[in-house]
């Protein structure tokens, strides 16, 4: 890396933090089964300590995701959570309703038929709503499992119309410093049509709602091959982008670490957001969260992996030189066009990454500073023995 690189990339990684879902820490699985981990987080406390490891080591990932109904027991003090938070290190991030897992949702949350599922699905994103303002978050995460499995099944015109109804309702609740996110999927666990399908039904649904509703873009919600660093210059564009769950995939919404599969994917999104901040000398407020739950590998370690990438893909984005990349675009020379990206995405930054971290008195191999301080092991023995004491199940395998 040259001076100006490192100048560069320093100041990328300045401007760059990831958010931690909390739920990246618990026993999660398929619907095939579960691979407990002795280390997996019981309760919502030691997601925050799990999460507030992570940050210590990286120095990136200051807020942690919640999730209402796995991490806020009915009738605990939000304020418990927050301080719970606050000692070890981090923040509470976004408030993520659970509008998927109650019976009553079978056949939908906002979109549902019924206007009594409906409003219970109102009331519990107006407590969610008072969540993120007692716990000062500013990004209310909204996804919906809501569609349908079989043609004829539901009237898509009329649930559109429920959800343009609940999404303004949502709106109405949120504080002035509250945003928000409105993310979309294409598929499961309805599987013939989503009520909101793709960033278009996203943006125009957001659109309706108010000004302070904008596109969440989970980058495993897509169809395979579909172009997602287009999807994120048009949002962009537009000033629709709130926000990305960050995760990998090969097949569909498969929660992999990040650029397991293709970092270059992530590199070129990144890319459309650093080029958009050139162009218009604006930095575009997005809420970068990850959104992975891990079955095989040590949950830990792959957070860690996870947000190292996401720094380190983040930083080469930022040496694309789109001043020379406009010259080759108005000439029409694709090859060294394709080349300022590809240079700057096969340049080692691995200098910049040291030295900000020296800077911070961080280590300088976060995975292996972990590995070496006994955090898995102490965990893995104080839960398993915890797990006894409260007569629970889970907690398997050694990890
Ligand atoms: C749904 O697949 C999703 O991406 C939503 O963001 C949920 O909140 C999250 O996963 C739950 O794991
Ligand atoms: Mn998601």
């Amino acid at each position: 890396m040259d001076k100006k690189q490192m100048t560069a990339a320093l100041a990328a990684l300045d401007n760059f933090a990831i958010e931690i879902p909390s739920w990246g820490f618990a026993d999660t699985g398929t619907r095939f089964g579960k691979f407990l981990q002795a280390g997996a987080a019981i309760d919502t406390a030691d997601k925050l300590a799990d999460a507030g490891h992570v940050h210590s080591l990286t120095g990136c990932c200051p807020t942690v995701a919640v999730h209402v109904l796995w991490d806020f027991a009915p009738g605990q003090k939000t304020s418990e959570v927050a301080a719970q938070a606050k000692k070890f290190g981090v923040k509470i991030g976004s408030i993520n309703p659970n509008l998927f897992q109650d019976q009553h949702y079978k056949f939908g949350s906002f979109g549902n038929e019924d206007a009594a599922v409906r409003k219970a699905a109102l009331d519990h994103v107006r407590d969610s709503v008072k969540i993120g303002q007692a716990v000062g978050s500013r990004y209310l995460s909204l996804w919906f499992a809501d569609g349908s499995n079989y043609p004829g099944q539901g009237d898509i015109r009329e649930r559109k119309g429920h959800f343009e109804e609940c999404l303004k309702a949502t709106h109405k609740m949120l504080a002035k410093d509250q945003v928000m996110l409105v993310e979309y999927k294409p598929y499961e666990p309805a599987f013939y049509h989503t009520d909101i399908m793709d960033w278009g039904m996203a943006m125009l649904l957001s659109k309706k709602a108010g000004p302070r509703a904008k596109v969440l873009v989970d980058t495993g919600h897509h169809y395979l091959s579909q172009n997602i660093e287009q999807i994120v210059a048009v949002l962009l564009d537009e000033d629709m982008l709130g926000g990305f769950h960050f995760n990998d995939r090969r097949y569909s919404d498969d929660d992999l670490t990040l650029g397991s599969i293709d970092p270059y994917q992530i590199f070129r999104i990144f890319h459309e957001i650093h080029k958009f901040s050139h162009d218009t000398g604006k930095t575009p407020e997005i809420a970068y969260m990850i959104d992975q739950s891990h079955n095989i590998k040590p949950k830990i370690e792959a957070m860690l992996q996870t947000s190292l990438m996401a720094q380190e893909l983040f930083v080469k984005a930022a040496l694309v030189d789109v001043k020379a990349l406009r010259v080759c675009q108005a000439k029409h020379n694709v090859v060294d066009a394709e080349l300022l990206l590809k240079n700057a995405f096969f340049t080692d930054v691995t200098p910049a990454l040291h030295e900000w971290r020296r800077k911070r008195k961080l280590p300088t191999n976060p995975l292996e500073a972990h590995r070496k301080s006994g955090y898995a092991e102490l965990i893995a023995k104080e839960r398993t023995h915890r797990r006894k004491e409260l007569g629970l199940g889970g907690g398997g395998g050694f990890a």
